[in-house]
């Protein structure tokens, strides 16, 4: 069905498995077209509560492909507004896992970084080598890993086009937990599935707050997850919650 993905749904988890291991999974724009459209199929999909990103082969993503932006020009690559689809995983709702190995690199970068939680394997490593190839990130790689890391740490890696290894990535909070090769899949998997055990509306509005908080001042923000707060009051989750708590007995959330 798809050229360069594959897709699954277990327990309400949607996994997305890059598909293109003999060029690393290099991102084409086909790919990233795939990749954007299936994620926003599922974030609208009631039977599901948590996506999941992964890739198949050696790598997650040795990240975006050169062989295609070779010869690109400005002006071709403003038709071309390819950022256009890159710019939508902002817009996902639902928490978004990436079980990430191998090489992260660049685009492949961009997109882990566009995941809420990454979990890594061992001997993953993490670069942006845009810098080696004359240009620059250009899909969020300066913005997203600074607000991360901060501007120091952020420029040594940017400027440098080193390797980080996982441990780095993880002391610097990019990445949450780092497990054996052979258990990425499982223990990715049982993160999501723990997830998708929550009320999914909670899961909701604390994401969108989080995200809220990372571009304004702590005042405004304050505010957004207050009204956030009120707003799952209107939910049955917010109901069964509390009445389960108060009975003694496992909530049954139904995302309503
Ligand atoms: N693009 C295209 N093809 C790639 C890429 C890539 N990024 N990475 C690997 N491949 C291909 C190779 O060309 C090769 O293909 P073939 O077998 O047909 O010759 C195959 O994958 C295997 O690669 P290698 O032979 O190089 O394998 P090695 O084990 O020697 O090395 C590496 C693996 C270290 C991953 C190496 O391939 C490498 O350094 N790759 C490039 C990494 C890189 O520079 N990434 C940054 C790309 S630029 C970018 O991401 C900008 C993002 C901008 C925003 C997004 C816009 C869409």
């Amino acid at each position: 069905m798809y050229d360069y993905i594959d897709t699954s749904v277990t327990d309400g988890v949607a996994r997305i498995e890059l598909n293109r291991p003999n060029q690393f999974n290099a991102l084409n724009r086909v790919m990233v077209k795939e990749i954007v459209s299936t994620l926003t199929m599922y974030d609208r999909d009631d039977e599901v509560r948590v996506l999941m990103l992964t890739g198949k082969g050696r790598a997650f993503s040795a990240g975006a492909d050169i062989d295609e932006m070779v010869s690109e020009t400005p002006i071709s690559l403003e038709l071309l507004n390819q950022f256009a689809d890159w710019d939508q995983f902002a817009s996902l709702k639902k928490p978004l896992i990436g079980a990430v190995h191998g090489y992260v690199f660049g685009g492949g970068f961009e997109l882990a970084l566009c995941c809420d939680l990454l979990i890594a394997a061992e001997g993953t490593t993490f670069a942006f080598p845009e810098v080696n190839l004359g240009v620059m990130p250009g899909a969020g790689g300066t913005q997203r890993l600074t607000k991360l890391i901060g501007r120091t740490r952020a420029l040594r890696w940017l400027l440098t086009g080193e390797r980080m290894a996982v441990d780095e990535a993880k002391a610097c909070g990019i990445v949450i937990d780092v497990v054996h090769p052979e258990a990425l899949e499982s223990e990715a998997h049982k993160y999501a599935t723990t997830l998708a055990a929550k009320p999914p509306l909670s899961l909701r509005m604390i994401k969108d707050a989080v995200n809220y908080a990372v571009d304004v001042p702590l005042r405004e923000g304050m505010g957004y997850e207050r009204k956030n707060f009120y707003a799952l009051f209107a939910s049955e989750d917010q109901t069964e919650g509390m009445c389960a708590f108060v009975d003694k007995r496992t909530p049954q959330f139904k995302g309503k």
